[in-house]
């Protein structure tokens, strides 16, 4: 027998105390409104299909509006989301957020290099208490120094983001925000002292709060936790910042109590080192604290550039649930809110797997010939360029479908197929990418310039695209999908496969 929902007395009282704890700043009729539409929908929702909404026990539905979905969780009020961001990038990029997955964080605070409020939404200067002399003297405070004096007059895009392809890393903004975290973990505790957890993300960091709910309430919050996605800056491990870290209240007791003590020490450190989640998870250490390799629950890639058959650690991120994307475009945001939105609708209650997103988002997108489209296909390469590089020999020995690869888009895929291990390919004119792995792509018109979310921005190309034929086309070869599928799912058969990292 399947559980369905109970609507009596005591959960509709739940579900009444779950909402009017809520820390929006709703007009308190509007949210009266979206009560009782939320009941109703309960009601109907229970009324109308049983075997359809099957949510484990523990769970309640929260609807606070009609077309929004929230899933509640017993931990739902002791997490506080800490966005990290600055000033030069929160326009472009905090209102998705706003949009999508901040209507079901509970409590949150955004963090950035100057006061200001966006859309109902107030935004701290987490760097106000920094030491006078390293505001004076520490070259990257220039920006926080103008910002301060001007606002955002007068900083121009080569300010804003550097200049060449790997801009970013000379940006201004880039380079502030290494002295953000640690200011960032004393703040937060100080704003929320009782919180079981805290989840650190940036502004191009999509959580997906559901998972995040059910895979922290698998920890003991009384014990100092650092989960953290693995990344490595000479000999020294850290949580990486764009995948977003967590740290449990004592974790975050002994990270301020070690900062405090040895404050003058870490500044002098901080102006050293180039990445403030490195210097974070050095202190961590320090504090006596041993990361937790948390991948594939925190995730590095976003939802476009993500080798679906990627593993790590012994582990295969297909059989798992993501918490975290990184570097999400606003594309992406809206992508990844809209599926969870419907998937809860139709599946109330089931964890969302890598496997689940592929699935419903990824496979129905794939195509035989997409236009205008990037599927980031980089295994073996041909080119008319390398072909009249190669000596007669290298010539001779290769196929004449490779030969002819790069001639057309047909020829292309002809290649592709022509390998049983080649699932996807791009062609521009005279070049012909192929790939082994399986990547969704994002469309050709959009240039990035990133490295951290604190850098860069994903930005549409300014310049008027002359030639729509000298755009990048993708394809994936159809008929070899299922099998891909089949053997991926092979993979999670084993219940260790299902579980959540603990
Ligand atoms: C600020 O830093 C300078 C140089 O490291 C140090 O001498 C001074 O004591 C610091 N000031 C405070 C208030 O910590
Ligand atoms: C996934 O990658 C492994 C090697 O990393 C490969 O052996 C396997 O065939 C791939 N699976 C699929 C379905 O492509
Ligand atoms: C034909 C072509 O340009 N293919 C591209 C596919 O995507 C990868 C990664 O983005 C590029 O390196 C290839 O050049």
């Amino acid at each position: 027998m399947a559980p369905s929902y109970n609507i009596d007395k005591a959960s509709i009282m739940t579900f009444i105390s779950l909402c009017t704890s809520s820390k929006a700043l709703r007009p308190l009729r509007l949210r009266l409104v979206f009560l009782l539409s939320g009941v109703l929908s309960l009601i109907f929702l229970n009324c109308y299909d049983h075997s359809r909404v099957q949510p484990p026990q523990s769970r309640i539905l929260l609807y606070e509006h009609p077309s929004l979905v929230c899933l509640a969780s017993d931990l739902q009020d002791d997490i506080l989301v800490v966005l990290r961001t600055g000033a030069t990038e929160l326009l472009q990029k905090l209102p998705i957020h706003f949009k999508t997955t901040l209507k079901c964080f509970r409590d949150y605070v955004i963090y950035s290099d100057m006061n200001e409020d966006l859309e109902g939404h107030r935004i701290h200067d987490v760097l106000s208490g920094v030491n006078k002399t390293n505001k004076e003297n520490s070259p990257e405070f220039e920006l926080y120094n103008h910002l301060h004096a001007h606002g955002r007059e007068n900083l121009d895009f080569q300010t804003i983001f550097g200049s060449g392809p790997s801009g970013a890393l000379g940006n201004p903004g880039w380079k502030l925000d290494k002295w953000k975290f640690l200011p960032a973990v004393e703040q937060a505790l100080e704003h929320r002292p009782h919180a079981k957890w805290y989840v650190f993300i940036e502004s191009d960091t999509y959580m997906i709060w559901h998972n995040m709910l059910e895979w922290l309430s698998k920890f003991d919050a009384d014990k100092p936790y650092y989960l953290g996605k693995h990344m490595y800056i000479s000999d020294v491990l850290f949580g990486h910042g764009g995948s977003g870290f967590v740290l449990s209240n004592p974790a975050m007791h002994l990270v301020v109590n070690h900062w405090r003590v040895n404050r003058e020490d870490l500044d002098r450190y901080t102006e050293q080192e180039w990445a403030g989640d490195m210097i974070l998870g050095k202190v961590i250490k320090d504090a006596g604290i041993d990361m937790f390799w948390a991948w594939p629950h925190l995730q590095g890639d976003s939802l476009y550039t993500i080798d679906w058959n990627i593993s790590k650690l012994d582990k295969q991120a297909w059989c798992y649930a993501p918490t975290t994307f990184h570097h999400m475009s606003q594309d992406e945001f809206r992508l990844m809110w809209h599926l969870e939105q419907a998937w809860h609708r139709h599946n109330a209650g089931k964890t969302l797997r890598f496997r689940d997103i592929f699935k419903t988002l990824v496979r129905p997108r794939l195509q035989a010939e997409r236009g205008e489209w990037d599927n980031m296909s980089a295994g073996v390469e041909y080119s008319q360029e390398l072909l009249t590089g190669l000596p007669d020999q290298g010539k001779d020995a290769l196929s004449p479908v490779e030969r002819e690869a790069a001639e057309s888009f047909e020829a292309c895929r002809a290649v592709c197929e022509s390998k049983p291990a080649c699932i996807q390919f791009s062609y521009l004119p005279g070049k012909c990418s192929t790939a082994t792995e399986l990547r969704l792509g994002r469309a050709a018109d959009l240039q990035c310039l990133e490295y951290s979310s604190a850098a860069g921005a994903c930005i549409s190309s300014a310049a008027p695209i002359e030639d729509r034929q000298n755009l990048i086309r993708s394809g994936w070869i159809m008929d070899r999908i299922p099998d891909y599928v089949h053997d991926m799912d092979l993979l999670c058969e084993s219940a260790a496969g299902n579980d959540w990292i603990m």
